[in-house]
């Protein structure tokens, strides 16, 4: 076979490997201690664990602290409009399937602006991995009620505590039809965080991890309770769910025994929120994804478009009389 000088260049790069640097984008603004740095260092792992190509990567993310990923990431990215990352993501992977697609939004874009974006995305389960940053507060705009904060909680817009029952992100996504993959994690295990976004990876459809997430410039004891208390903490375990390392096994004794293709049984884990439940909740792999029954990237060849375009605009074009007459 005889290979052009360019495919051998292509082909050298995309047997490329890349370390740990080629993800790495500008240094991370975030405060010290903020859990969002976690979940940066658990996705470079995985990019680079993976092989992923930075070119053929996008992050999409709305507005917040937590959105400030894709800035931190080598690859493509898009940090868009508050509450918008999930219909963002939805297009590029529509006109784009060949790309992999990351969503990093926070618990008030994505459960509060974003919510009904949220459900519909779900419920069109495009291929793609949507990662909530769950810190129960608007980081950015320092310090407002999100719709996940619990009740009683102080702050800027609740200054005598939360009065309603916190949004259950989890419960809602295990809700919606054609939910596919339900996951979640905690920012102080890093093994469990990196071992959920992998198998969330390897899902094909929407994959949902939220991961509780520590804002110590705003909320600084607020998850002290569960990151010092092993109890407070349940691992899911399962053949076909995370393994649990013998060390992590032995410091995290309480842990329980879930199958991940049982939805009825996760929305009942999902629904208790103290010991918080860690792992794999849901997953089926047999919900159809949106763009691959749609099939749109046949319909959206350049050609069809301009076709298609020049011929509704042909409908309402006034020709001059001459040309009117030309054409009978
Ligand atoms: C349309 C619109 N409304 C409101 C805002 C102000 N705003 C920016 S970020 C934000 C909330 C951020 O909270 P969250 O999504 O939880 O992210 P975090 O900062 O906690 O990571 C709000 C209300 C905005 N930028 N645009
Ligand atoms: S304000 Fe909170 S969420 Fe935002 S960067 Fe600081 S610690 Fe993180
Ligand atoms: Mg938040």
């Amino acid at each position: 076979m005889n290979l052009r000088a360019t495919d051998c260049v292509l082909r050298m790069m995309h047997e490329e490997e890349h370390d740990l640097e080629s993800y790495q984008a500008s240094i991370p603004r975030w405060c010290n201690g903020c859990g969002d740095n976690a979940i940066l260092a658990a996705v470079q792992r995985l990019c680079r664990d993976e092989k992923l190509r930075p070119e053929k990567t996008v992050f999409v993310s709305g507005i917040g602290c937590s959105s400030r990923f894709p800035h931190y990431m080598k690859t493509y990215g898009f940090h868009s409009i508050h509450g918008r990352a999930l219909p963002i993501a939805e297009g590029i992977k529509l006109t784009r399937p060949d790309l992999k697609v990351f969503v990093s939004t926070g618990d008030g874009d994505c459960c509060s602006i974003g919510a009904a974006h949220w459900i519909h995305a779900v419920r069109y389960n495009m291929n793609m991995i949507v990662v909530l940053h769950d810190n129960h507060i608007y980081g950015l705009t320092k310090m407002q009620a999100s719709p996940t904060s619990p009740a009683g909680l102080k702050s800027k817009t609740t200054p005598r505590g939360a009065y309603l029952q916190a949004l259950n992100p989890l419960t809602v996504t295990l809700g919606v039809q054609n939910v596919s993959f339900v996951a979640q994690a905690v920012d102080w295990l890093p093994e469990v965080v990196y071992d959920v976004l992998a198998a969330a990876f390897h899902h094909k459809g929407l994959s949902f991890v939220r991961i509780i997430q520590r804002c110590p410039e705003f909320l600084p004891q607020h998850l002290d309770p569960w990151l010092h208390d092993p109890k407070r903490n349940l691992l899911l375990t399962h053949e076909n769910g995370i393994a649990i390392s013998a060390g992590l096994g032995k410091v995290y004794k309480n842990q329980r025994t879930h199958d991940p293709a049982d939805l009825n049984r996760a929305r009942e884990i999902a629904s208790v929120e103290d010991p918080i439940p860690v792992g794999i909740l849901y997953r089926n792999p047999d919900v159809p994804c949106y763009e691959e029954t749609r099939h749109l990237s046949v319909l959206t060849t350049p050609d069809r478009v301009r076709a298609g375009l020049e011929k509704e605009l042909d409908k309402f074009t006034v020709w001059p009389q001459e040309r009117r007459d030309e054409a009978r």
